[in-house]
């Protein structure tokens, strides 16, 4: 494989476009020959993380099993994404000394709230808004937005394709030496 292993690690949102992203990015980089795989929140909420919720200390430890992942996959040659709200700093900032910086590039999905909101695919957040979900980010959770990420994409300003474009860039000027 011509690829050097990275971790795009997206924030953003419920509903800020992260799975759509990271699943074209995956078809592209297919398509394209390389080896890479997508690690989406709402999967992983399904087997490797299925006994925890979302207290800030259950996201904390969703994010950890998943760098955890994320960076046996680099290790074994990989282009990994992962598609978590992730909403705090500190949480990204372990997840980074997990995967070693070398390694992890930071992509904040920007999509405003009241977008994200008016999206509702799920209706979590009119549940939220109606006090049906406690804790819920952007809601009654804070979300902490990237200091210096690598990349911010608002999907109110690109076109798929246009962020696509961006993402590729991003993951190979620093996967191809
Ligand atoms: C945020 C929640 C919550 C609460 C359920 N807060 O957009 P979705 O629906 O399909 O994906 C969201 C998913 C968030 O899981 P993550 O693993 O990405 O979160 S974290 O990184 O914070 O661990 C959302 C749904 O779960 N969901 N309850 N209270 N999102």
């Amino acid at each position: 494989l011509r690829q050097t292993p990275i971790t795009l690690w997206l924030t953003g949102l419920s509903a800020s476009g992260k799975s759509t992203l990271a699943f074209a990015l995956e078809q592209e980089l297919i398509n394209q020959g390389r080896a890479c795989y997508v690690l989406d929140g709402d999967n992983v909420r399904h087997g490797l993380s299925r006994n925890l919720g979302f207290s800030p200390e259950d996201r904390a430890e969703n994010i950890r099993r998943v760098a955890e992942v994320a960076k046996l996959m680099n290790d074994a040659g990989l282009i990994v994404i992962t598609a978590l709200i992730s909403p705090f700093r500190s949480d990204r900032a372990i997840a980074r000394e997990i995967i070693g910086s070398d390694y992890m590039r930071e992509v904040y999905v920007s999509t405003p709230l009241n977008v994200c909101e008016s999206r509702d695919p799920k209706g979590l957040y009119s549940q939220a808004r109606a006090g049906k979900i406690t804790g819920f980010t952007g809601i009654s959770s804070p979300y902490e937005t990237p200091v210096q990420p690598d990349l911010t994409i608002d999907t109110t300003q690109y076109s798929l394709e246009m962020a696509i474009a961006q993402l590729v860039s991003v993951t190979l000027h620093q996967t191809l030496r």
